[in-house]
C-alpha cells in the first residue's frame, strides 16, 4: 500500500494481494474469523510478530510444528493477550527492532478472561494492536456463552428449554469501556464492509500507542448458519443496528457507516439457528434494547433516528437452515 495515499480513500483494491496467513489451514468453511485475520495480515505485512492466546485460531492455525501465519508466531495462555503482546514489544525495543506486534483474542479471551490484561495495555498505552475475533461465544470448547454472546441466542450454557430460552443478558459493551480508555485509536469492523475495514486496518497500523480493532466474526457451527452465507450475516448485522460501526481517537467517537433506516432485527435473526426459537416477546425486548443502545451512544452524530421500533408477531422464523430447532 502506498505511503502516499489518503487512508480514508482506500479501498478493497489497495490490500497487498501477498498473504501472510498462508492456506492449509483448518478453519471451518465460511468462518469469519479466517476471513479477518487473512485481510488483516495482508494489510499488516511482513514485519509483524502474531500472539494468538487459546481460541479456535490457535487450533486451526497453528498446530505444533506448523503454523497457518508466514511471520513469528506464539501462543502461551488464555487470557494474557494484553501481557504478552507487551512483552514482545518490550524485547523488540530492548534489541532495537521495529517489527509490530499483534494479538488475535476470540471473544471469551476479550470480553471476559483476558479483560484485566488487555485494560492494563491499554491504560500504559503500550504501543500494540489488540483484535478481538469476536464470534460471540467460546467457540473452541464448544460453543459456550461469553459476555458477548448476544441476548437470546442459543449456547451451550445457555439452553433452550421449558423455562429457560437461549441467553437472558444482553451483549457487554466492551466497546464503550475500552473507548473509557481513551486510546489513540479504536475501532469495530465488519468483515462485509470491506473498504472501511481496510480503512481502520490501515489507520491502527499507522498510528503508536494501545490499538484496539473488534471485528465480527460469524462462526457457522456456532451460529448454526450456512458456510455460504457467511457475508451476508455479517452485513445484515450492521444493517439492522445489531453491529455499529465506527471508531475512536482518544476516546471520542464517529460513526463510518449510518444506515439510512436500520432494518427489522428479524432479518438477521432469521438466519441463525442460534436464534431460532425466540419467542416474539424476546424478539421485540432485543428490537427495543438496540434501538434504546444505538440512540444512547450515537443520537449526537445522526439527523433522525435510523432504528425503528419494529414490533413483531411472528416468532423468529428459520430461513431454510437444516440445524433449525437447536
Ligand atoms: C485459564 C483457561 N481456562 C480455560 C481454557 C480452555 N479454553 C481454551 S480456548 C477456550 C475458548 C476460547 O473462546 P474465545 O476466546 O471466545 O475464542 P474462540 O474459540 O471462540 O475463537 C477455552 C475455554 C484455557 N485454555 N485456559
Ligand atoms: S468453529 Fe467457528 S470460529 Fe471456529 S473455525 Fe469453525 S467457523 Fe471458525
Amino acid at each position: 500500500m502506498s505511503e502516499a495515499k489518503d487512508i480514508t480513500k482506500l479501498t478493497l483494491r489497495d490490500v497487498p494481494n501477498k498473504d501472510y496467513f498462508l492456506w492449509g489451514h483448518g478453519a471451518c468453511p465460511g468462518c469469519g474469523v479466517a476471513i479477518a485475520v487473512k485481510n488483516i495480515m495482508r494489510i499488516l505485512g511482513p514485519d509483524t510478530i502474531v500472539y494468538v492466546p487459546a481460541s479456535c485460531l490457535v487450533v486451526f492455525a497453528a498446530q505444533y510444528p506448523t503454523s497457518a501465519f508466514d511471520v513469528p508466531y506464539f501462543f502461551t495462555a488464555f487470557e494474557n493477550t494484553g501481557a504478552v503482546a507487551t512483552g514482545i514489544k518490550a524485547a523488540m525495543r530492548r534489541k532495537g527492532k521495529k517489527a509490530a506486534v499483534v494479538g488475535f483474542a476470540g471473544d471469551g479471551g476479550t470480553f471476559d478472561i483476558g479483560l484485566q490484561a488487555l485494560s492494563g495495555a491499554a491504560d500504559r498505552n503500550e504501543d500494540i494492536l489488540y483484535v478481538c475475533l469476536d464470534n460471540e461465544a467460546y467457540m473452541n470448547t464448544g460453543i459456550q456463552m461469553s459476555g458477548a454472546t448476544p441476548f437470546g441466542a442459543w449456547t451451550t450454557t445457555s439452553p433452550v428449554g421449558k423455562v429457560i430460552k437461549g441467553k437472558r443478558r444482553f451483549k457487554k459493551d466492551v466497546d464503550h469501556i475500552m473507548a473509557a480508555h481513551e486510546p489513540p485509536y479504536m475501532a469495530t469492523l465488519s468483515i462485509a464492509h470491506f473498504n472501511d475495514f481496510v480503512r481502520k486496518v490501515e489507520r491502527a497500523k499507522s498510528i503508536e500507542g494501545f490499538r484496539f480493532l473488534h471485528v465480527l466474526t460469524p462462526c457457522v457451527p456456532g451460529w448454526r448458519s450456512e458456510s455460504s452465507r457467511t457475508m451476508e450475516i455479517a452485513k445484515l448485522a450492521v444493517e439492522t443496528g445489531m453491529w455499529t460501526l465506527f471508531e475512536a481517537v482518544k476516546g471520542e467517537s464517529s460513526l463510518t457507516y449510518k444506515p439510512s433506516t436500520m432494518l427489522p432485527v428479524t432479518d438477521y435473526l432469521k438466519l441463525q439457528g442460534r436464534f431460532a426459537h425466540m419467542t416474539v416477546d424476546d424478539v421485540n425486548a432485543l428490537q427495543r434494547w438496540l434501538c434504546m443502545k444505538w440512540w444512547v451512544h450515537y443520537k449526537d452524530q445522526v439527523e433522525a433516528p435510523p432504528c425503528k421500533l419494529y414490533e413483531t408477531e411472528r416468532p423468529v422464523a428459520h430461513d431454510g437452515d437444516p440445524l433449525h430447532g437447536v
